[in-house]
């Protein structure tokens, strides 16, 4: 026996309005195209596609504090989180394929309603953990862990088209993968929570395998629970994932983020993925497209038992000549 029987919920969320740079929302559709459903399949999953989001379009929409586009980003994630919650009620392990980040939201949120307390695995060059009043670009997509988490509730100011999202992930909870652009609002809050990160300065030091060992180690002392991944395709370094909003260089090579879906697969916990941030427009050739979707694609193969070394199905049969 060499492969799990994943039963998987597609929940596309084409969306780019927690950051400024347009083309992220055709990250589902382009996804897809790549065979992703096909893929799955063949590695021996059962997928039920939910079809992409529809948002409703949002008319007049000033910024609240330090937060742009108030209205569409909660409006979008409230939608999305009956999304998501309703893939977990069917029992599906659930794949949310964005869209800009601001999406980790309502997919947590969603996510939560359904399974309780939560693992949150964050894959990203950035920490997305500043409050409304430490962002300095107001771009919600660089604040979606601080409406998450339970110790920043009151450092959040009131958004009222935010008022359904109750925190609900606690910060003992919450294990940091790939960072390396960290604004000082949001270091002085990962030091402050003694939140558990592994910069590309211990993913240098440490490697990969001890990185997955200690973030296993880290969540599974505090009981084990259900495992959100969140990945940010920019976790990637940008010569393999270039199509993004916010490439930042010295990231993680292809082998380091397959291993972390590897890994995460292995603990039998993963319970809902997130794939975000792919932006064909930012590709500058086919080529990069191209790689940044195919590597998306590999990363949410290897969270459903995909193994580098092979695999064969339980009843294969062996030609005989
Ligand atoms: N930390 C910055 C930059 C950023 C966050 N996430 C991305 N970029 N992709 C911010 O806007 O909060
Ligand atoms: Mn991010
Ligand atoms: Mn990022």
């Amino acid at each position: 026996f060499t492969r799990g029987h994943h039963s998987v919920g597609i929940v596309g969320a084409p969306f780019w309005k927690g950051q400024p740079r347009a083309g992220v929302e055709e990250g589902p559709d382009l996804i897809r195209a790549a065979g992703l459903v096909e893929k799955l399949k063949g590695q021996g999953c059962t997928v039920k596609d939910y079809g992409n989001v529809s948002f409703e379009e949002v008319a007049s929409d000033e910024p609240i504090g330090g937060a742009k586009r108030p209205l569409a980003v909660g409006r979008a994630n409230e939608q999305l989180s009956n999304a998501v919650s309703r893939v977990k009620r069917d029992g599906h392990t659930s794949v949310m394929l964005g869209g800009d980040h601001s999406l980790a939201i309502g997919s947590i949120h969603g996510h939560a309603s359904c399974r309780g307390e939560l693992s949150v695995v964050w894959v990203d060059a950035h920490a997305d953990i500043n409050t409304p009043l430490t962002s300095t670009t107001g771009n919600i997509h660089g604040q979606p862990m601080s409406y998450l988490i339970h110790e920043l509730h009151s450092k959040i100011p009131a958004i009222p088209s935010f008022s359904w999202l109750k925190p609900c992930v606690r910060a003992k909870d919450l294990v940091y993968i790939g960072l390396r652009d960290v604004d000082p609002g949001e270091h002085y809050i990962l030091k402050d929570l003694n939140i558990k990160m592994f910069s590309m300065t211990e993913l240098d030091r440490l490697g990969i395998a001890k990185v997955m060992e200690q973030t296993c180690d880290h969540l599974f002392s505090k009981g084990k629970k259900p495992i959100h991944l969140s990945y940010d395709i920019d976790a990637l370094d940008p010569s393999i994932s270039p199509a993004t909003g916010t490439p930042v260089k010295g990231g993680l090579t292809y082998r380091e983020g397959i291993y972390i879906t590897e890994l995460i697969c292995q603990t039998g916990l993963l319970s809902a993925v997130d794939m975000v941030e792919v932006n064909p427009k930012r590709g500058r050739s086919e080529a990069e497209i191209n790689s940044t979707v195919s590597s998306a694609v590999d990363l949410v193969l290897g969270c459903f038992g995909r193994r580098r070394e092979g695999s064969h199905p339980s009843d294969y049969i062996m030609p005989m000549p």
